[in-house]
Protein backbone atom coordinates (compact mmCIF):
# COMPACT_ATOMS: atom_id res chain seq x y z
CA UNK A 1 0.00 0.00 0.00
CA UNK A 2 1.52 3.48 -1.21
CA UNK A 3 -0.25 5.99 -1.53
CA UNK A 4 0.04 9.51 -0.80
CA UNK A 5 -2.49 12.11 0.58
CA UNK A 6 -0.91 15.45 0.08
CA UNK A 7 -2.53 18.43 1.44
CA UNK A 8 -4.24 20.56 -0.94
CA UNK A 9 -5.52 23.81 0.40
CA UNK A 10 -7.47 24.49 -3.29
CA UNK A 11 -9.12 21.01 -2.60
CA UNK A 12 -9.59 22.48 1.14
CA UNK A 13 -11.41 25.61 -0.03
CA UNK A 14 -13.95 23.27 -2.45
CA UNK A 15 -15.30 21.77 0.32
CA UNK A 16 -15.62 24.80 2.39
CA UNK A 17 -19.39 25.27 3.42
CA UNK A 18 -19.14 28.41 5.94
CA UNK A 19 -18.33 31.95 5.52
CA UNK A 20 -16.03 32.45 8.44
CA UNK A 21 -14.04 29.84 9.60
CA UNK A 22 -11.46 28.76 7.46
CA UNK A 23 -11.89 31.83 4.67
CA UNK A 24 -8.12 32.80 4.69
CA UNK A 25 -5.80 29.38 5.26
CA UNK A 26 -2.07 29.53 5.60
CA UNK A 27 -0.44 26.14 4.70
CA UNK A 28 3.22 25.70 5.44
CA UNK A 29 5.32 22.08 4.44
CA UNK A 30 7.06 22.18 8.06
CA UNK A 31 6.61 24.47 11.12
CA UNK A 32 7.56 24.25 14.72
CA UNK A 33 4.20 24.32 15.79
CA UNK A 34 0.76 25.69 14.21
CA UNK A 35 -0.10 27.09 17.45
CA UNK A 36 3.02 29.00 17.69
CA UNK A 37 3.02 29.93 14.20
CA UNK A 38 -0.86 31.00 14.57
CA UNK A 39 -0.11 33.13 17.85
CA UNK A 40 2.63 35.01 16.09
CA UNK A 41 -0.01 35.89 13.13
CA UNK A 42 -2.88 36.37 15.11
CA UNK A 43 -0.55 39.14 17.81
CA UNK A 44 -0.06 40.90 14.00
CA UNK A 45 -2.88 41.17 11.76
CA UNK A 46 -4.16 37.82 11.32
CA UNK A 47 -7.95 38.15 10.54
CA UNK A 48 -10.42 36.07 12.84
CA UNK A 49 -11.48 32.85 11.61
CA UNK A 50 -8.09 32.55 9.76
CA UNK A 51 -6.61 28.76 10.14
CA UNK A 52 -3.00 27.78 9.55
CA UNK A 53 -2.25 23.98 8.62
CA UNK A 54 1.15 22.55 8.61
CA UNK A 55 1.76 18.60 7.19
CA UNK A 56 4.75 18.18 9.85
CA UNK A 57 5.72 19.98 13.55
CA UNK A 58 8.97 19.88 14.64
CA UNK A 59 8.07 21.04 18.55
CA UNK A 60 4.25 19.92 18.33
CA UNK A 61 2.80 20.98 21.78
CA UNK A 62 0.28 19.05 24.13
CA UNK A 63 -0.68 20.94 27.69
CA UNK A 64 1.38 21.87 30.21
CA UNK A 65 4.65 21.39 27.85
CA UNK A 66 3.66 17.81 26.93
CA UNK A 67 4.99 16.85 23.46
CA UNK A 68 2.59 16.44 20.16
CA UNK A 69 4.12 13.70 18.09
CA UNK A 70 3.76 14.97 14.88
CA UNK A 71 5.41 13.04 11.47
CA UNK A 72 5.14 14.33 8.32
CA UNK A 73 2.62 12.97 5.64
CA UNK A 74 -0.12 11.20 7.82
CA UNK A 75 -1.78 13.57 9.99
CA UNK A 76 -3.46 16.62 10.94
CA UNK A 77 -2.07 19.33 12.25
CA UNK A 78 -4.03 22.66 12.32
CA UNK A 79 -4.70 25.65 14.11
CA UNK A 80 -7.62 28.68 14.11
CA UNK A 81 -7.51 31.90 14.54
CA UNK A 82 -10.50 33.60 17.04
CA UNK A 83 -10.91 37.11 18.09
CA UNK A 84 -13.80 37.60 19.90
CA UNK A 85 -14.85 40.14 21.90
CA UNK A 86 -15.23 38.16 25.04
CA UNK A 87 -13.94 37.73 29.08
CA UNK A 88 -11.15 34.55 29.30
CA UNK A 89 -13.32 32.06 29.59
CA UNK A 90 -14.86 32.31 26.48
CA UNK A 91 -11.46 29.67 25.86
CA UNK A 92 -13.08 27.11 27.34
CA UNK A 93 -15.78 26.99 25.11
CA UNK A 94 -13.98 26.98 21.98
CA UNK A 95 -12.05 23.97 23.22
CA UNK A 96 -15.09 22.57 23.43
CA UNK A 97 -16.57 23.32 20.14
CA UNK A 98 -12.97 22.57 18.42
CA UNK A 99 -14.09 18.73 19.91
CA UNK A 100 -17.23 17.94 19.23
CA UNK A 101 -16.29 19.92 15.76
CA UNK A 102 -13.44 16.52 15.30
CA UNK A 103 -15.84 13.86 16.34
CA UNK A 104 -18.24 15.38 13.56
CA UNK A 105 -15.93 15.23 11.19
CA UNK A 106 -14.56 12.15 12.25
CA UNK A 107 -18.09 10.60 12.26
CA UNK A 108 -18.70 12.25 8.84
CA UNK A 109 -15.54 11.48 6.63
CA UNK A 110 -14.32 8.04 8.33
CA UNK A 111 -17.65 6.78 9.48
CA UNK A 112 -16.60 5.91 13.00
CA UNK A 113 -17.79 6.12 16.63
CA UNK A 114 -15.92 8.35 18.42
CA UNK A 115 -16.01 9.98 22.19
CA UNK A 116 -15.01 12.84 23.38
CA UNK A 117 -13.02 13.00 26.60
CA UNK A 118 -13.28 15.87 28.48
CA UNK A 119 -11.57 18.22 27.94
CA UNK A 120 -9.75 18.06 25.04
CA UNK A 121 -8.97 14.63 24.11
CA UNK A 122 -10.93 12.51 21.23
CA UNK A 123 -10.84 9.00 21.89
CA UNK A 124 -12.13 5.51 19.87
CA UNK A 125 -12.03 2.74 21.21
CA UNK A 126 -10.52 4.26 24.90
CA UNK A 127 -7.28 5.47 22.35
CA UNK A 128 -6.63 8.99 21.66
CA UNK A 129 -6.95 9.89 18.05
CA UNK A 130 -7.07 13.50 18.41
CA UNK A 131 -6.16 16.65 20.93
CA UNK A 132 -7.12 19.88 20.57
CA UNK A 133 -4.78 22.67 22.57
CA UNK A 134 -6.66 26.18 23.34
CA UNK A 135 -4.02 29.18 23.83
CA UNK A 136 -5.10 32.68 24.18
CA UNK A 137 -3.51 35.99 24.29
CA UNK A 138 -4.67 38.54 26.83
CA UNK A 139 -4.05 42.56 26.83
CA UNK A 140 -5.97 44.35 30.38
CA UNK A 141 -8.29 41.32 31.20
CA UNK A 142 -9.44 41.23 27.48
CA UNK A 143 -9.15 38.77 24.58
CA UNK A 144 -6.96 39.71 22.47
CA UNK A 145 -6.89 36.12 19.77
CA UNK A 146 -7.31 32.91 21.04
CA UNK A 147 -5.76 30.11 19.29
CA UNK A 148 -7.76 26.61 18.72
CA UNK A 149 -5.14 23.68 17.44
CA UNK A 150 -6.07 20.47 16.80
CA UNK A 151 -4.03 17.65 16.50
CA UNK A 152 -5.64 14.44 14.53
CA UNK A 153 -4.07 10.77 13.64
CA UNK A 154 -5.07 10.55 10.34
CA UNK A 155 -3.10 7.40 8.34
CA UNK A 156 -0.58 6.72 10.64
CA UNK A 157 0.09 3.00 11.27
CA UNK A 158 1.13 1.72 14.66
CA UNK A 159 4.47 0.35 13.39
CA UNK A 160 4.77 3.72 12.21
CA UNK A 161 4.19 5.63 15.80
CA UNK A 162 6.36 6.65 18.62
CA UNK A 163 7.23 3.99 20.98
CA UNK A 164 6.00 6.09 23.92
CA UNK A 165 2.63 6.65 22.78
CA UNK A 166 1.63 3.25 20.76
CA UNK A 167 -0.07 2.07 24.03
CA UNK A 168 -2.42 4.94 24.03
CA UNK A 169 -2.78 6.16 20.46
CA UNK A 170 -4.56 5.41 17.30
CA UNK A 171 -5.52 6.77 13.93
CA UNK A 172 -8.31 6.60 11.93
CA UNK A 173 -7.20 4.16 9.51
CA UNK A 174 -6.09 1.59 12.04
CA UNK A 175 -9.73 2.05 13.01
CA UNK A 176 -10.99 2.01 10.12
CA UNK A 177 -9.03 -1.04 9.16
CA UNK A 178 -10.47 -2.86 12.51
CA UNK A 179 -14.25 -1.79 11.94
CA UNK A 180 -14.41 -2.02 7.58
CA UNK A 181 -11.36 -3.62 6.51
CA UNK A 182 -10.17 -0.33 4.80
CA UNK A 183 -6.37 -0.32 3.78
CA UNK A 184 -7.56 3.08 1.82
CA UNK A 185 -6.01 6.29 2.99
CA UNK A 186 -8.51 8.75 4.54
CA UNK A 187 -8.39 12.14 2.66
CA UNK A 188 -6.71 14.55 4.82
CA UNK A 189 -8.31 17.42 2.39
CA UNK A 190 -11.92 16.40 3.04
CA UNK A 191 -11.16 16.11 7.07
CA UNK A 192 -9.92 19.36 7.11
CA UNK A 193 -12.58 20.93 5.07
CA UNK A 194 -15.32 18.92 7.54
CA UNK A 195 -13.48 20.02 10.62
CA UNK A 196 -13.36 23.64 9.36
CA UNK A 197 -17.15 23.49 8.47
CA UNK A 198 -18.26 21.94 11.46
CA UNK A 199 -16.68 25.17 13.68
CA UNK A 200 -18.04 27.38 11.34
CA UNK A 201 -21.88 26.32 12.49
CA UNK A 202 -20.79 25.26 16.09
CA UNK A 203 -19.22 29.26 16.39
CA UNK A 204 -22.12 30.91 15.08
CA UNK A 205 -24.08 29.06 16.72
CA UNK A 206 -21.93 29.73 20.02
CA UNK A 207 -22.46 33.60 19.20
CA UNK A 208 -26.07 33.63 18.69
CA UNK A 209 -27.26 31.15 21.61
CA UNK A 210 -24.15 30.41 23.60
CA UNK A 211 -22.72 26.96 24.54
CA UNK A 212 -25.13 24.81 26.27
CA UNK A 213 -27.03 24.47 22.56
CA UNK A 214 -23.44 23.42 21.35
CA UNK A 215 -23.35 21.27 24.46
CA UNK A 216 -26.77 19.44 23.24
CA UNK A 217 -24.77 18.44 19.67
CA UNK A 218 -21.25 17.36 21.95
CA UNK A 219 -23.40 15.14 24.61
CA UNK A 220 -23.82 12.48 21.82
CA UNK A 221 -19.68 12.02 21.95
CA UNK A 222 -19.44 12.67 25.65
CA UNK A 223 -18.28 9.45 26.74
CA UNK A 224 -17.78 9.84 30.33
CA UNK A 225 -21.43 10.82 31.60
CA UNK A 226 -22.73 8.94 34.88
CA UNK A 227 -18.98 7.17 35.35
CA UNK A 228 -16.78 7.41 37.96
CA UNK A 229 -13.56 9.09 37.19
CA UNK A 230 -10.39 10.35 39.55
CA UNK A 231 -8.79 14.13 38.29
CA UNK A 232 -5.51 15.68 39.18
CA UNK A 233 -6.52 19.58 39.68
CA UNK A 234 -2.89 20.79 40.52
CA UNK A 235 -1.50 19.49 43.25
CA UNK A 236 -4.73 17.29 44.22
CA UNK A 237 -6.68 14.87 43.28
CA UNK A 238 -10.66 14.40 43.49
CA UNK A 239 -12.87 11.50 42.48
CA UNK A 240 -16.49 11.45 41.58
CA UNK A 241 -19.29 11.41 39.24
CA UNK A 242 -19.51 13.05 35.92
CA UNK A 243 -22.54 14.67 36.18
CA UNK A 244 -22.44 17.12 32.85
CA UNK A 245 -20.77 19.98 31.67
CA UNK A 246 -21.97 23.64 32.69
CA UNK A 247 -22.94 26.59 29.93
CA UNK A 248 -19.01 27.52 30.14
CA UNK A 249 -17.71 24.21 29.77
CA UNK A 250 -16.40 23.32 32.90
CA UNK A 251 -17.07 19.83 33.79
CA UNK A 252 -19.37 19.19 36.54
CA UNK A 253 -18.58 16.68 39.22
CA UNK A 254 -20.61 14.39 42.28
CA UNK A 255 -17.77 14.14 45.22
CA UNK A 256 -20.58 13.39 47.73
CA UNK A 257 -23.88 13.06 48.74
CA UNK A 258 -24.59 17.02 48.43
CA UNK A 259 -21.20 18.09 47.29
CA UNK A 260 -20.74 19.22 43.37
CA UNK A 261 -17.77 20.20 41.83
CA UNK A 262 -17.34 22.90 39.11
CA UNK A 263 -13.60 21.77 37.04
CA UNK A 264 -12.70 23.96 34.50
CA UNK A 265 -8.63 22.41 34.31
CA UNK A 266 -7.69 19.01 35.19
CA UNK A 267 -6.24 15.35 33.49
CA UNK A 268 -8.82 13.18 33.53
CA UNK A 269 -8.40 9.40 34.63
CA UNK A 270 -11.01 7.10 33.75
C1 LIG B 1 -3.19 17.49 23.71
O1 LIG B 1 -2.44 17.71 24.84
O2 LIG B 1 -3.82 16.48 23.49
C2 LIG B 1 -3.15 18.64 22.74
C3 LIG B 1 -2.61 18.27 21.40
C4 LIG B 1 -2.73 19.40 20.43
C5 LIG B 1 -1.94 19.17 19.19
C6 LIG B 1 -2.19 20.23 18.16
S1 LIG B 1 -1.47 19.86 16.64
C7 LIG B 1 -1.78 21.44 16.06
C8 LIG B 1 -1.48 22.39 17.22
N1 LIG B 1 -0.09 22.74 17.27
C9 LIG B 1 0.51 22.28 18.38
O3 LIG B 1 1.72 22.46 18.67
N2 LIG B 1 -0.38 21.63 19.14
C10 LIG B 1 -1.69 21.63 18.54
P1 LIG B 1 -2.41 16.79 26.13
O4 LIG B 1 -3.82 16.52 26.59
O5 LIG B 1 -1.50 17.47 27.06
O6 LIG B 1 -1.83 15.42 25.62
C11 LIG B 1 -0.47 15.23 25.37
C12 LIG B 1 -0.21 13.74 25.50
O7 LIG B 1 -0.82 13.03 24.41
C13 LIG B 1 1.26 13.38 25.42
O8 LIG B 1 1.87 13.48 26.68
C14 LIG B 1 1.21 11.94 24.92
O9 LIG B 1 0.94 11.04 25.98
C15 LIG B 1 0.00 11.93 24.01
N3 LIG B 1 0.35 12.11 22.60
C16 LIG B 1 1.40 12.81 22.05
N4 LIG B 1 1.35 12.78 20.71
C17 LIG B 1 0.24 12.06 20.39
C18 LIG B 1 -0.34 11.68 19.16
N5 LIG B 1 0.15 12.06 17.99
N6 LIG B 1 -1.48 10.95 19.21
C19 LIG B 1 -2.03 10.57 20.39
N7 LIG B 1 -1.51 10.89 21.58
C20 LIG B 1 -0.39 11.63 21.59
Amino acid sequence: MEEINYIDIFEIKKNLKGSFIGKNLYYEEKVDSTNTLARDLASKNAKSGSAVIADCQEKGRGRNGKIWTSPCGRNIYMSIILKPKFNPETAQGMTIIAAVSAADAIAEVASLEPQIKWPNDILIGNKKVSGILTEMGTQNMTIDYIVVGIGMNVNILEEDMDAGIKDIATSLLIESKKTNGSERFLDRNKLIASILNKFDKYYEMFLSTGLSSVLGYYQKYFGMMGKTIEINIKDRRVAGQVVGIDSKGALLLKTGENELETIVFGEVYL
